[in-house]
């Protein structure tokens, strides 16, 4: 279940069973603010999980999801999680043991448009959870505005319309219609596999929170409300004129639930394995730990596994008939290079990184727009018969019993799909997870997702997630959209070790970052700046032992300079480090700058850093070189490390500061990147 803040305390209570006095404590401060080095969250955002008994004795387990502020935020997130529970129970194909519920205010449902983003994803291949029930808890206000000034529909559930769900309208005073709808929501859901809507016609009592006045803004309405019969009262009348509940039972049941009430609030304890929970990971995440550690991890794989996903790369069935190009420009190429021993480039590294760790039993799910075949037409995870298109994934005939690769074209949206993919990646975490952006740019577009849950969640709510985000990032001349995934908003969310923000600038390191993510006891989301150009630069490429003997390194060291001349240490981080060396080349610059990669930007690797500098202590100049404008990239967020490291001076080469990420022509962008590169040189 997903909802937002208003109706959260009675569902807590009376659908998943919280105890009233553990609510109650919460409410009291006592929530525990250093769990798991975290700062916690308001008591109204946390989720709960328990086990039900239905009438019939069956057992009904049911979970609330925590949320951030942001409404509607967590219904992909709500939907990937149900889509994970139906993997983790098989019941992928008729997913019916999972039911997804969300509840909304009417004001946010038409309002925010992540719910259309929702709605849409309802019946993809990849996306589908078998039907979401929605019920709009329908108070006829949000916050101050009413319905004329916040939407121009009739009604708040018009946007349901698009994928045809019915849409029951019911009054919510009358609890037994709601009941009978309710039902008949669960039947549909049920029959036919699709998203349904109950709107509750109600209305709010009091302001929008504890010290709201309503009447400032709405005088006339909240003065008949006022004056209006509680729900309980109106109810009793109902049931009274039925004679099912004689009228003095139904007043020893309001008394005997007032005292429940005023018992737990006046015991107000924490029970002590409530505490204990407050402060674990739960749930399928438990086992995982908080902590990164920069200790290696050996992520090698043998000739053998690679030599299997090689082969299996290079060849289809012999009845499939494969495009002549691909043939050609694929199929032919990878054959050629893995015969060779190399080079191998930054597509073929990942297909070794998917394939392998489906080999172990990892499955792999990858999920992004035309991610398939990728942007830049370099992955060609599916083959097409030339006559009748039927596909061919190669990743899934590696052998028998080896794990799924799933991998999707998702919608034309980022914050649903990302949300989605993160939402599942949190309750199926034995699965790698990539989400890809079309181009890094349009991350932001899911900047929600991003902030309220992938960089805070487990800090607020200790929910650990191994999500990774490929974001293509590179300054080549494509013109301001196409050029920055917008590092330095990634660095600045990065504290309390939430996650990793990697920029590799070879196919192994990417291999290797890949694997690592699901070699380690704990979890953490990867933010990945990915290649466009450097996915066929003749540079940046690997070799067969860079996959079968080597690992991940934070930080490359120069491997090409004599330390006793070096006059200055260039410090760079992704694909600006080949403009470097073939400058430094043409320019007979080898023994007089060292250049030092920083892979990960965070956890930054100070002491490898140190320690990869030292050779060069008589160099008498610092320097960053980065191609993003001086208010972008990574060089606010590393200059302060850079200078505890180095005492004294870091000087900059890069593009001036800009308001708008990168220039708009291909000449403009062509002298700005020369004039940097001299720069690291010269200045
Ligand atoms: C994305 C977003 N924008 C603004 C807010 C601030 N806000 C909190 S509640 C609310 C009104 C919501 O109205 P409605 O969806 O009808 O639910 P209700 O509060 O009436 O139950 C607003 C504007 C928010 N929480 N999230």
């Amino acid at each position: 279940m997903g909802m937002a803040h208003r109706g959260r305390l009675n569902v807590l209570a009376n659908v998943l069973n919280k105890p009233l006095d553990v609510i109650f404590n919460e409410f009291q401060g006592n929530f525990a603010p250093d769990s798991v080095g975290g700062n916690g969250d308001v008591k109204y955002h946390l989720d709960y999980r328990n086990v039900r008994k239905t009438a019939t004795g069956y057992e009904v387990e049911v979970n609330l999801a925590a949320n951030p502020s942001h409404l509607e935020a967590v219904d992909p997130v709500v939907e990937g999680k149900a889509r994970a529970r139906q993997r983790v129970l098989d019941d992928t194909a008729y997913r019916k043991k999972v039911v997804p519920i969300l509840i909304h205010g009417d004001a946010a449902f038409i309002g925010q448009g992540v719910v259309a983003e929702t709605f849409n994803m309802s019946q993809l291949p990849g996306y589908s959870t078998g039907g979401t029930i929605h019920f709009v808890v329908n108070n006829q206000i949000g916050f101050t505005t009413l319905p004329a000034d916040s939407r121009s529909s009739e009604y708040c559930t018009e946007i349901a319309k698009m994928v045809d769900a019915p849409i029951f309208h019911v009054n919510g005073e009358d609890p037994i219609a709601v009941m009978e709808m309710s039902k008949i929501a669960l039947e549909f859901r049920h029959e036919f596999g699709r998203d349904v809507v109950v709107d509750i016609y109600c209305y709010r009592r009091h302001g929008h929170n504890e010290g709201d006045e309503p009447a400032f803004t709405q005088p006339d309405l909240y003065g008949r409300i006022k004056n209006h019969p509680l729900p309980s009262e109106v109810f009793l009348k109902q049931i009274a004129s039925l004679g099912t509940v004689p009228a003095e039972e139904a007043a020893a049941l309001k008394a005997e639930s007032l005292n429940e009430l005023n018992d737990a609030l006046s015991q107000v304890k924490l029970a002590a394995a409530e505490k204990a929970k407050a402060h674990e990971f739960a749930g399928s995440t438990a086992i995982f730990q908080p902590h990164y550690s920069h200790a290696p991890i050996t992520t090698a794989i043998t000739k053998e596994t690679l030599d299997t996903i090689a082969k299996t790369l290079t060849t289809v069935p012999e009845d499939f008939r494969v495009l002549p190009k691909i043939k050609r420009i694929l199929l032919e190429r990878r054959l050629q290079v893995w015969k060779a021993g190399g080079p191998y480039n930054w597509s073929f590294a990942e297909a070794l990184a998917f394939g392998s760790l489906l080999l172990e039993g990892t499955p792999v799910r990858l999920s992004g727009q035309d991610s398939r075949r990728g942007t830049f037409s370099q992955r060609h995870s599916v083959l097409y018969d030339e006559e009748n298109r039927q596909r061919y994934i190669p990743l899934n005939h590696l052998r028998p019993n080896q794990a799924r690769f799933c991998v999707y074209n998702s919608p034309l949206s980022e914050y649903a799909v990302l949300g989605f993919d993160y939402g599942y990646s949190m309750d199926f975490p034995s699965q790698l997870y990539l989400w890809e952006a079309q181009f890094g740019d349009f991350a932001n577009g899911a900047q929600i997702i991003i902030d309220q849950f992938i960089a805070s969640s487990e800090s607020k709510w200790r929910r650990p997630s191994a999500i990774v985000l490929l974001l293509p990032h590179g300054y080549e001349g494509q013109g301001p959209e196409h050029s920055s995934a917008r590092l330095e908003r990634f660095l600045q969310l990065c504290a309390d070790e939430n996650m990793q923000v990697c920029y590799p600038t070879t196919p192994a390191q990417y291999f290797h970052v890949l694997r690592r993510q699901m070699h380690r006891k704990y979890r953490k989301p990867l933010i990945l700046m990915t290649p466009k150009s450097l996915l066929t630069h003749e540079q940046a490429v690997s070799t067969e032992s860079d996959f079968t003997g080597s690992r991940f390194f934070e930080v490359l060291a120069d491997s090409e300079v004599s330390a006793k001349k070096v006059e200055r240490v260039i410090f760079c981080s992704g694909k600006v480090y080949y403009d470097l060396v073939k400058y430094r080349k043409e320019n007979n610059l080898t023994d007089a700058a060292a250049i030092i990669r920083i892979e990960q930007l965070y956890p930054l690797y100070k002491e490898k850093i140190a320690r990869l500098a030292k050779p060069f202590i008589n160099a008498k100049k610092t320097i960053w070189c980065q191609e993003e404008p001086e208010n972008m990239g990574a060089w606010t967020f590393i200059l302060p490390q850079l200078l505890n490291l180095f005492p004294g001076y870091i000087h900059y080469a890069g593009r001036p500061a800009s308001a708008s990420p990168a220039a708009g022509t291909i000449q403009a962008h062509q002298a700005q990147q020369a004039a940097l590169v001299k720069q690291a040189f010269e200045v």
